[in-house]
């Protein structure tokens, strides 16, 4: 359940007399959170009723079967995806009946294994670690990125707003891939036994896309995709990205971002990409909030509600990643604006594989918050203030998540070096 209070699952669990409890995370922040729900499982003493599955992108197996199930008193699994969660369901459901004891024995025996081959590679790792890297190696101030770019003037200084964005704009841009594979895990048969995912992006992939994109087009739901973005005058400080309140180094300080910086490799830094404020200019940083609008959230809830499964998957899986297309529109959109990619028809700098444009194959880059060079989730509070999102329809929670769900930030960064890292 997304953002539910362990008090009300456990509340759910007993109301429909639920066999097992399921768990999904999605941001880092929500695996703290699990391991919570689990410590207050066990001081509720109902760890020996309820066995828990545990999913989702923010988590992993070691993190599920060594740390996680350290802390439960009762039987904790990870489940890689829906269909290992079904497994785990069978054999849980079979030990339960008492039909197969043999399956659970089976299943601790595979976690035993696992933990130990985990504790092993990781002692290999820190002692290569601690051979390698002294702990006190000094950390230059900062990486060999140029600092002497030409920097590209923006249209305006200061926020738009854009709202019913057509969707043959972005749709050009959608990842067929991670719509495919991905969110609605159309995969090949191996060994030359059944269709291979190219044919099947043919004969299922793009034509269900087609007749999705058809049927939300005629009820109306793609035409409330909008975009809040701005162009800040800004400089750099040590591993700071200082935005400026004019375009000039005088200006007072709007606001700040501290970025990490890498440990090894060219010790890389976001701050870096912006011109230092020691070379005397004054450099821009655009900032994107972009929103497929509430009517898909709406129209995927309905479905789920409605138990159509199947419907809900394609269309939140479609609606996610058209969130995607859209961020990566208006990225494109900001690099005509700064004149290296010219007006709507991509050229000067943009390479013309749509492909390319996922790998970076382009001057410049969208970073997200929550992502390896800009991991602080707290700093979406920062975008939100400069760019005031609720004109748009969309808010910020506490957990700093983007309401409605197909929302999501960015900094936008021109620097022909700057490409993802992590630190
Ligand atoms: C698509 C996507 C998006 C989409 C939609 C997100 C969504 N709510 O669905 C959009 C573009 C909107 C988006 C936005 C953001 N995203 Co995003 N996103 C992804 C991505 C690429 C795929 C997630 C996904 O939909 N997968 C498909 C589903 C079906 O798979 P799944 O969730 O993993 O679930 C499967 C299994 O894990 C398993 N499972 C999951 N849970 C459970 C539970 C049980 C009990 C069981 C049995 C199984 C199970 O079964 C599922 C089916 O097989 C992931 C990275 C990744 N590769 O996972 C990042 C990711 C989740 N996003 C991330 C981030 C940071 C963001 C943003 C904060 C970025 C930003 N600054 O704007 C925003 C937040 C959105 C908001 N509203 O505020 C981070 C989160 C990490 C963190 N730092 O917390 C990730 C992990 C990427 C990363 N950094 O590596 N994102």
């Amino acid at each position: 359940g997304i953002k539910q209070p362990i008090s009300s699952i456990l509340d759910a669990a007993e109301e429909h007399r639920a066999d097992v409890i399921g768990m999904s995370g999605l941001l880092v922040k929500s695996t703290v959170i699990m391991k919570e729900n689990l410590e207050e499982m066990n001081s509720r003493g109902v760890s020996a009723r309820w066995p828990v599955l545990l999913g989702g992108a923010a988590l992993t197996r070691a993190y599920v079967e060594n740390d996680l199930s350290e802390v439960y008193l009762g039987d904790v699994h990870y489940a890689r995806d829906a269909f290992e969660g079904l497994r785990l369901m069978d054999a849980i459901m079979a030990a339960k009946r008492g039909e197969s004891p043999v399956v659970d024995e089976e299943l601790r025996a595979k976690a035993e294994e696992r933990r130990a081959r985990r504790q092993r590679s990781l002692r290999i790792a820190e002692a290569r670690k601690a051979a390698a890297e002294p702990e006190d190696a000094p950390v230059p101030a900062r990486s060999d990125v140029a600092t002497d770019v030409p920097i590209p003037a923006p249209p305006f200084w200061g926020t738009r707003v854009h709202r019913g964005i057509h969707s043959v704009a972005y749709t050009r841009l959608l990842d067929e891939r991670a719509t495919f594979m991905g969110q609605w895990g159309l995969r090949g048969a191996r060994g030359g036994k059944g269709p291979t995912y190219e044919e099947l992006v043919e004969t299922e992939g793009r034509p269900r896309l087609r007749a999705l994109m058809d049927r939300l087009t005629t009820d109306g739901v793609l035409k409330h995709a909008a975009v809040v973005y701005g162009y800040f005058p800004c400089v750099s400080e040590g591993d700071d990205l200082v935005v400026l309140s004019a375009p000039d180094l005088d200006a007072p300080e709007r606001t700040r971002f501290t970025f990490p910086r890498q440990r090894k490799e060219r010790r890389l830094c976001l701050a870096d990409f912006f011109r230092p404020r020691s070379s005397g200019e004054v450099d821009v940083v655009a900032f994107t909030i972009v929103t497929m609008g509430q009517p898909i959230a709406d129209y995927a809830q309905e479905l789920f509600n409605a138990n159509a499964y199947r419907d809900y998957l394609e269309v939140h899986g479609l609606g996610v990643q058209l969130t995607e297309a859209l961020a990566e529109y208006w990225h494109l959109r900001i690099r005509s604006e700064l004149k290296f990619a010219s007006g709507e028809s991509v050229a000067a700098e943009d390479p013309s594989d749509v492909e390319e444009f996922f790998k970076l194959g382009y001057r410049g880059a969208r970073f997200s918050l929550g992502y390896g060079a800009c991991p602080n989730l707290d700093d979406r509070e920062k975008i939100a203030a400069l760019l005031d999102p609720e004109r748009i329809g969309v808010k910020l929670s506490e957990e700093s998540q983007l309401h409605p769900e197909q929302s999501t930030d960015a900094i936008v960064l021109h620097h022909p070096e700057a490409k993802y890292f992590n630190t």
